[in-house]
């Protein structure tokens, strides 16, 4: 009787300690969600991405295609030397001094520098504009809004 008994608590001190062994690691693994990552999971992955450079005060393009309420990624560089660039999205060139028909205004960045803008594509159908707000009128160019391809 008492050689079962103390069997017993024999299973059940190695059967803790496996339990130890188990919790463990699982604690380590609880604490890495606390660590940076990379890519944070509230960004979601763009529908579209556009190349676009910005060299002799002038964008690579002079259109913009992309589709309606599309996420849209506009990888931008910078190569002019000390001048000072960005990306904006107006509703249309007739009105754009007006703030009101600002759709996206990316932050400017220095030559030699690249970003990314990230902004969601108006859901309408219809033609907008691009530009640079430092250099309007030779950084210029119409964005394009599709129906989109669903
Ligand atoms: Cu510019």
């Amino acid at each position: 009787m008492e050689k079962k008994r103390l069997t017993g608590w024999k299973t059940l001190s190695v059967l803790l300690l496996i339990l130890t062994l188990l919790l463990i690691p699982a604690l380590s693994c609880a604490k890495t969600p606390a660590e940076p990552s990379p890519e944070p999971a509230s960004s979601p992955p763009p529908d579209v991405i556009i190349p676009l450079t910005a060299e002799k005060i002038a964008f690579d393009k002079n259109t913009i295609t992309i589709p309606a309420g599309a996420i849209v990624n506009v990888a931008f560089t910078n190569k002019d030397g000390v001048v000072r660039h960005n990306f904006a999205v107006y509703k249309s060139s007739a009105e754009i001094a007006t703030s009101l028909n600002v759709i996206y205004r990316g932050d400017f960045i220095d030559g030699g520098k690249s970003i990314n803008y990230d902004f969601l594509a108006p859901s309408n159908q219809g033609t907008y504009v691009f530009r640079c707000d430092a250099h309007p009128r030779s950084m210029t160019g119409d964005l394009v809004v599709t129906a989109t391809t669903e």
